[in-house]
């Protein structure tokens, strides 16, 4: 700092005008009040909710804007080197609780609220969820960056600024999901900045003509411009000044309408160009792992050009807006590297690397081999599945079609690849090529891979397969050195203290250390371990799942107006409607129950251990077997809810319309929760370790980060089944070519289809597809799997009523989750990856 850095006029004046954070009641109440007088122009006697919620919003924003340009400021200024999070998707939920958590002011605004006459719960809850992803690899996107801001690291994200987000989730009277919009800016969004003086150009399809100068050096010209135009926003860090930025780009046309149409006599050609160029950022794609329908054989192809655009507009802004910034800072541009690290989140963004190369040779006039150099030490490649059918490809006609430019690049990355692989003797070159089929087709997973520094998988075992499976030829190729896992990690902040308060003030009262120490230090958790022995401690831990239970039921009942029992185990599943993830296994395992209970006499139930099952999730809208699912689970809750048999002991709901904010109501209410997808093929999940965190045990597969999860809290802490990863290979040829029939393999599952087969939960035959992937090729292994979860359900049971020792379980598993802060996860790309460090941000001003 230096008088220099001031702008201009009296220090003094600036100084005394300058807003700071640590606010009293009283200044709240006044900033809310004046937002509800000026930005919302509202009078305080009509004054709803959603108005409180605006006026309280708007005032919090305040806060955040401080000490977000103080961080900007100070990064300016210092000049370190800076990592980007490139990510199509950031499911960042709701925002007001958590800003005022990590600014320290919930207690304030909570108060301040109250005396305006609000309740501030209520207040919360006017707020929409920023739903703009479609799961685990969204979600991890947003926990990342609210890890970055807590550790001081100058971390930025880069995205879209979707105007519909991942769509609403409605459920027919047949019990079939139906899908509507997202409008979530609709009633405005107090938390991004438009940043209209920040825009790019965006060139699609026109021509790349080659220069003959020797140089490699092409000139893209023609096509269409899009404009990029930023919107900001901003992201604080837990207990501290530092708060970073998420950068989400609109499309628009760069004019209004095209003039010369209009002036042709031509309006609504006029007014279509318009829509165009607004469509590229309109909607979030809603596709769950399938470029490909997983049965194989049917190909969803929908809106596949404009995926393509979405991914280059995107990559493209971004990269035009960081290599400014570094040009801002005067570096030379051999420089970048040491300034810069991209992370690419999956291969979405993989674009990056062509037109960082054709920006390179293109514009700054490097040579190919001195670009090069520049690309592989900047990126960083996460791969989120092995799945086969998940793993994009983008056919060369498209490419060459929408970005002539890049194409010619992709194929002298390519070229150059096979050059190097022969001088080093590789075996099977064909292997590595990414450009390969018929119609050829880009492997985006092989490009992102050749063009990165390093890339890592997302658990353990994920990672492992990455490199024994995917791209087991570049490890061949490039060594293994280059391949690492990150394990996934979850922010303690949202999940913990935000969703569940009242563990958190047991647990800080019980450490006896500040909140602020162990939510930053999460394997602090660990002091709690020998609270499992003291009686009172686990009756209060006990009395607060208890409350998170009827804070649960009582959210059901308001909004669906279903009446829950909560003296019974909660067991919960909530994620994408996926095959692989295998609802189906759980919703079979229910109905066998069901049976079983029909037949047991009054003593027998007298006995049972009663279960309420949740399920939530939204299935791809294409995806037609995992629509079944949903509606078969529906349709067996209407039977068993109404069965007077076996209502008190069994109870299924499938909550519609699963989202962050949903999900922040169930995990704290959950005894046991599910996490059973067919090993291999889960890369790490990320539920898994909230519903420990919050004392929910685990019943799962050995698969992703489970395992991991279990090295922690100790195998007999976690109910564990099936069948491991090295054994699906060999089930599946065997379901092929020796197939044993499901009566004779499995009895009781034979039973349990037959039953749904018979019409006992309705449908007329609806369900025959859905049955038959079991019957037929059973590819996720359902029938290999039943009996060994069926019996793991009923060592459950038995552990569940010995309630004091289930309580102990519960304890040691929320003490044992240290490993899973994603602040642990981000310093490692810190630290192994983006070599980046942390820079401290002053408080109050500039
Ligand atoms: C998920 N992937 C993994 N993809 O399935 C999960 O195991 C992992 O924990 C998580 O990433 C974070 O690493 C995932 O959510 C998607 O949603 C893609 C969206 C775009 C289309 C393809 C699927």
């Amino acid at each position: 700092s230096g008088k220099d850095q001031w702008p201009r006029g009296d220090e003094g004046v600036w100084r005394d005008g300058m807003r700071t954070v640590d606010k009293d009641v009283q200044a709240v109440t006044r900033s809310i009040v004046g937002h509800v007088q000026t930005s919302l122009a509202r009078q305080a006697y009509n004054l709803d909710n959603l108005g409180a919620y605006q006026a309280a919003a708007l005032s919090a924003r305040d806060d955040l804007l401080v000490n977000w340009n103080t961080t900007q400021l100070t990064f300016t200024r210092k000049q370190p080197k800076r990592a980007y999070y490139l990510s199509l998707e950031f499911l960042m939920g709701r925002t007001l609780d958590n800003a005022l958590l990590n600014l320290g002011l919930k207690d304030k605004f909570t108060d301040g609220v109250q005396k305006l006459g609000f309740n501030m719960e209520d207040v919360i809850e006017q707020e929409r969820d920023a739903a703009l992803g479609n799961g685990g690899l969204g979600r991890l996107a947003a926990c990342y960056l609210d890890s970055s801001a807590s550790q001081e690291l100058p971390v930025w994200g880069y995205g879209l600024r979707y105007k519909y987000g991942i769509f609403q989730q409605l459920i027919s009277p047949q019990g079939e999901q139906l899908e509507a919009p997202d409008p979530w800016l609709d009633n405005q969004n107090p938390w991004e900045l438009p940043r209209l003086d920040v825009t790019y150009d965006i060139r699609f399809y026109g021509r790349a003509d080659r220069l003959d100068d020797g140089t490699g050096r092409a000139v893209w010209h023609g096509g269409q411009e899009v404009l990029a135009v930023a919107y900001d926003v901003m992201i604080p860090g837990y207990d501290t000044a530092s708060t970073n930025n998420l950068r989400l780009w609109e499309s628009k046309p760069q004019r209004g309408f095209d003039l010369n149409s209009f002036n042709a006599g031509n309006y609504e050609g006029a007014v279509e160009a318009s829509n165009s160029a607004s469509a590229i950022t309109s909607v979030l794609y809603p596709n769950d792992h399938t470029t490909c329908a997983p049965n194989r054989s049917i190909p969803i192809h929908f809106g596949k050009e404009l995926r393509l655009k979405q991914q280059y507009f995107w990559t493209a802004a971004s990269l035009a807006d960081i290599m400014r910034r570094f040009k801002n800072a005067g570096k030379n541009i051999r420089e970048f590297p040491d300034f810069v690290a991209i992370q690419l989140n999956d291969t979405h963004p993989t674009l990056a690397i062509p037109e960082l190369m054709r920006i390179l040779i293109d514009d700054e006039d490097l040579t190919w081999d001195q670009a090069w150099t520049i690309v592989t030490n900047t990126f960083f490649y996460t791969n989120h599945t092995v799945l086969p059918e998940a793993l994009e490809k983008w056919p060369v006609p498209l490419i060459e079609n929408v970005l002539p430019r890049h194409m010619q690049i992709i194929y002298d990355i390519s070229m150059n690849g096979q050059v190097l692989l022969a001088s080093n003797h590789v075996s099977d070159i064909q292997l590595t090529a990414f450009v390969e089929g018929q119609p050829k087709q880009v492997r985006m997973a092989h490009l992102a891979c050749i063009g990165s520094r390093k890339v890592n998988g997302v658990a353990e075992l994920h990672s492992e397969l990455v490199q024994t499976t995917i791209l087991k030829d570049f490890v061949e190729f490039e060594g293994v050195s280059k391949f690492g896992n990150v394990t996934n990690g979850i922010t303690p902040r949202r999940w913990l203290d935000q969703c569940n308060p009242e563990l958190s003030a047991l647990i800080t009262k019980t450490l006896k250390i500040e909140k602020s120490v162990w939510l930053k230090d999460l394997t602090k958790l660990e002091g709690l371990l020998p609270f499992a022995e003291d009686k009172a401690f686990r009756a209060q831990w006990s009395a607060i799942k208890q409350r998170n239970k009827e804070r649960l039921a009582h959210h059901v009942q308001t909004t669906l107006g279903l009446i829950i029992r909560t003296d019974a185990m909660f067991d919960v599943q909530i994620k994408r409607i996926h095959e692989y993830k295998r609802q189906t296994l759980n919703i079979l395992g229910v109905i066998h129950r069901y049976f079983a209970l029909k037949k047991m006499t009054p003593e027998e139930k007298k006995k049972v251990n009663r279960r309420v099952v949740f399920f939530a999730g939204k299935a791809a809208p294409a995806y037609y077997i995992a629509k079944l699912t949903i509606r078969l689970i529906v349709n067996v809750a209407r039977v068993i809810n109404a069965d007077p048999d076996t209502k008190e002991y069994l109870q299924l709901y499938f909550l519609p319309d699963y989202s962050v904010s949903l999900a922040e109501v169930l995990i704290p209410a959950s005894d046991i929760s599910q996490h059973i997808s067919t090993a291999g093929t889960e890369a790490s999940g990320t539920s898994n370790m909230k519903f420990c965190l919050n004392g929910g045990l685990l019943l799962g597969t050995v698969d992703g980060a489970n395992i991991e999860i279990a090295e922690e809290v100790g195998e007999n802490n976690v109910f564990f089944f099936g069948h491991l990863t090295p054994a699906v290979e060999d089930l599946r040829y065997q379901h092929l070519y020796h197939p044993v029939p499901i009566e004779e393999k499995c009895p009781p599952l034979a039973f349990v289809l037959n039953q749904i087969s018979a019409g006992v939960f309705g449908g007329d035959g609806v369900y025959e597809p859905l049955l038959n992937t079991i019957r037929q090729s059973d590819y996720y292994l359902i029938t290999d799997d039943f009996d060994s979860y069926i019996a793991t359900l009923e060592m459950v049971d038995e552990a569940y009523l010995d309630k004091e020792e289930w309580i102990k379980k519960s304890i040691r598993t929320t003490a044992k989750m240290g490993k899973f802060s994603s602040d642990r996860a981000i310093n490692e790309y810190a630290e192994s990856y983006w070599n980046i460090e942390p820079v401290s941000i002053p408080t109050g001003g500039l």
